[in-house]
């Protein structure tokens, strides 16, 4: 897609001050409503990224604006050297939410991923009484958890892996959805399981239907945390408030990140029990903004969003018309489709093109998609989107791959 000449100055502009580590689809987004974003031509487009799933309640969301301008006319930032008034609603609904009664606020997705390591490891000193710095964590091959060298240590995606090192011990790979590969890797040192109850960028992987409850009760028999990281599969994405509902598991910890903020501000947590979460004593972890007054009343305005249970049911319904307008295509340029509620990962025949070749033609017809590995492509468009436009999205993907079939 050819650049307009105010686009490739803004383009221009960015990449000559920026670290390259991303390559953007060439389109320069200034404003967004809902399911749309505006570029700076003023052209629209439906956004079916939504942020990874940071935006499932919709670009300027009224309530959730309305919750940050009120709290920006408060305070922002006390640190949590002091209480603020706004902390304790937050996490009382949050574990609420996840029928939990303990939650360690952060602000990224990673950081919330390295809590989760740093609280199983002290748990397992200090209450299942591994030897000291002798414990072990499980991961599943294909995982994507953020990019700190702690947990790039435990990725065998060799972009987010090579050149880092020396990487973090103490943390063991065992295949995705094989709970018998799981049950044969845990042992006395073992103190979690981390995993993605589906893989995001993995490609939208669903495991076997068995394999969640198999988790829980090999977590629960070895004495070991299950860990679910729901950092993007969570908030309402899979027409659930978690994933793990879908297969009725309830992990010891909730990973939680992206939309927990809104799309307005980073906001983390780590949800739990005072079993496993209590185990940390004051000064031992922190974050500067962790647990802001901001970040915390967006916070509550999202838990509150979901707690009527609306957004979950849309994300099942408008994931049925998604889901069923994209194996529509299976045969026409299709391969697979995975996914749950509103959240599809779409294999493209390899040999009409790259996932970023179908990404940059949907741009063309003001689809906004990334491609995750190869020629897959994944569909997350916010939670509001209206039913019409989860159909128009996928006539533009009919199109591309009849115009690349042509
Ligand atoms: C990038 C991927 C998605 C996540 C899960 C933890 C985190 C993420 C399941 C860390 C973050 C983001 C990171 C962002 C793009 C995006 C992504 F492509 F990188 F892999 F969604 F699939 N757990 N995922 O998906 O959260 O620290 O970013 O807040 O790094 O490019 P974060």
């Amino acid at each position: 897609m050819i650049a307009t000449e105010n686009q490739a100055a803004a383009i221009a502009l960015e990449e000559e001050h920026t670290a390259h580590n991303y390559h953007p689809l060439p389109v320069v987004v200034a404003a967004g409503d809902g399911a749309w974003v505006t570029d700076i031509d003023g052209r629209r487009y439906l956004d079916c990224l939504a942020a990874y799933s940071a935006i499932n309640f919709g670009h300027s969301n009224p309530m959730l604006l309305d919750a940050a301008r009120a709290q920006l006319d408060r305070i922002t930032l006390t640190s949590r050297a002091f209480h603020n008034d706004r902390l304790g609603p937050f996490v009382t609904a949050l574990a609420a939410l996840a029928d939990k009664d303990m939650v360690l606020p952060m602000n990224t997705g990673a950081e919330a991923v390295e809590t989760a390591i740093k609280v199983a490891r002290a748990w397992g000193y200090r209450v299942k009484g591994v030897a000291a710095d002798q414990a072990n964590i499980i991961v599943a091959s294909g995982n994507f958890h953020g990019r700190t060298t702690t947990i790039v240590s435990f990725s065998d995606d060799e972009s987010a892996h090579n050149d880092f090192g020396p990487f973090t011990p103490g943390f063991r790979m065992v295949p995705y959805g094989e709970a018998a590969a799981l049950a044969e890797a845990i042992d006395a040192n073992t103190v979690a399981v981390l995993i993605e109850p589906i893989q995001g960028e993995a490609g939208i992987i669903v495991p076997p239907a068995d394999y969640l409850p198999a988790v829980r009760e090999l977590c629960t028999s070895n004495r070991v945390i299950f860990i679910a990281d729901e950092i993007q599969s969570g908030l309402g994405r899979v027409g659930a408030t978690f994933a793990c509902d879908l297969v009725g598991v309830v992990p010891d910890l909730y990973l939680l990140g992206k939309a927990l903020g809104g799309g307005i501000v980073p906001v983390s947590a780590v949800v739990g029990n005072d079993d496993i979460l209590g185990v940390l004593r004051p000064g031992e972890h922190g974050s500067t903004f962790g647990g802001n007054p901001l970040a915390a009343a967006v916070g509550l305005a999202v838990v509150d969003l979901l707690e009527t249970g609306e957004m979950q049911e849309r994300a099942r319904l408008l994931g049925k018309r998604l889901h069923a307008g994209l194996n529509r295509l299976t045969g026409h340029g299709v391969i697979a489709v995975r996914g749950a509620g509103l959240w599809a990962g779409v294999d493209i025949d390899p040999a009409l093109g790259s996932g970023r070749e179908v990404c940059e033609l949907l741009l063309e017809r003001g689809v906004l998609v990334k491609d995750t590995h190869g020629s897959t492509i994944r569909f997350a468009p916010p939670l509001v989107i209206d039913p019409a436009d989860v159909d128009w999205a996928v006539d533009q993907l009919e199109a591309v791959l009849h115009e690349l079939r042509a």
